[in-house]
């Protein structure tokens, strides 16, 4: 598959200051900080979102596939919750793979408007649906999901539904989660409905597998961001002093990643100099577990009413509708 050159946030900021950060600033900001620290979202230039499509088709990796099985084996189930003449409101759409299970299911849909920042690969997802889907009006709205955006005028008049698959929603820290949703919530109004692909706290040996595989391709994808940072920003990392590490924090709920510095060294990038003890890390990730009572707590915290939960034999990954 090419590249996708998406380059979706799937991070939300730890801290405020960080959301309008360059992406050099917040190397600095990150690095400076102790114990260091990087946005999951700068993984994903073309080589990261490349890597990413990998991980999804790894035998460890079975997020993507467990959605995927859900949604099609419920998707009468779900198309329920999806109103008369809706619009479907896809936030931050990596690829329309999922939505379009959702909309053959839901012939009811009057229009489809997926949420992306990177225009350029929004247009093209765009044009195939509008190609495969020529009944249905695809509105794509080019915007950062993780801020206010506008809705396209055509829908104000209609019954709105928000996706948000791929527990995309695991990568930001739960207080940001819930004023994702909170926020979901506004820009979608009253009435609306939002379905949401959430993982499942399990075994923690089948999480740790998922997040450090056999052929390595989830340690390619956390020392990208070295040499992402090489790249933009005159970085001198040596890829191979680093390794990736992966584990399931279960005090947090969370699977955590880290690249381990091998040896005492300096690192300059973005004219900036860093020093690593052997064994430090930068944490580039967090994604975090939910139990379905966790994550419908959360969303009601969030002012949405669990109304329904599918999940998978299993109970490996779950899908929630929620109603404001
Ligand atoms: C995008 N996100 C939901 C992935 C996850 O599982 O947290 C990112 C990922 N990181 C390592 N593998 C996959």
């Amino acid at each position: 598959m090419a590249a996708l050159a998406r380059s979706v946030l799937r991070y939300s900021a730890r801290h405020e200051a960080a959301a309008s950060e360059s992406f050099a600033e917040h190397v600095v900001h990150g690095l400076s900080d102790s114990p260091k620290w990087l946005s999951a979202k700068y993984f994903y230039d073309a080589a990261g979102s490349e890597l990413f499509e990998q991980i999804t088709d790894l035998p460890e990796y079975y997020p993507t596939r467990t959605e995927l099985k859900i949604l099609r084996g419920h998707a009468r189930e779900i198309s329920g919750y999806i109103a008369l003449s809706a619009a479907l409101v896809e936030f931050g759409t990596g690829s329309t793979r999922k939505a379009r299970i959702l909309i053959d299911a839901a012939p009811q849909l009057a229009a489809y408007v997926p949420v992306d920042i990177s225009a350029e690969f929004l247009n093209q997802e765009a044009a195939a649906v509008r190609r495969d889907l020529p009944w249905l009006a695809v509105l794509p709205v080019v915007a950062d999901f993780t801020r206010d955006f506008d809705l396209p005028p055509q829908i104000r008049s209609r019954p709105r539904v928000g996706f948000f698959p791929g527990s995309t929603i695991g990568n930001f820290e739960p207080e940001d989660a819930a004023e994702f949703l909170r926020q979901a919530g506004r820009i979608l109004g009253a009435g609306a409905t939002m379905i949401v692909g959430v993982d499942l706290i399990k075994d923690e040996a089948v999480l740790n597998a998922a997040y450090d595989d056999a052929a390595g391709v989830t340690a390619r994808f956390n020392l990208n961001v070295l040499a992402r940072m090489n790249r933009e920003l005159g970085g001198n990392f040596d890829l191979s002093a680093f390794r990736h590490r992966a584990f399931y924090n279960a005090e947090n709920h969370r699977i955590e990643m880290h690249l381990e510095s091998l040896k005492s060294q300096s690192v300059t990038v973005a004219g900036h100099t860093f020093a690593f003890d052997k064994g430090e890390t930068i944490h580039t990730e967090n994604s975090y577990k939910y139990t379905m009572e966790s994550f419908r707590a959360l969303a009601e915290s969030a002012g949405w009413r669990p109304a329904a939960t599918w999940t998978d034999e299993n109970d490996y990954f779950s899908i929630h509708a929620l109603k404001l």
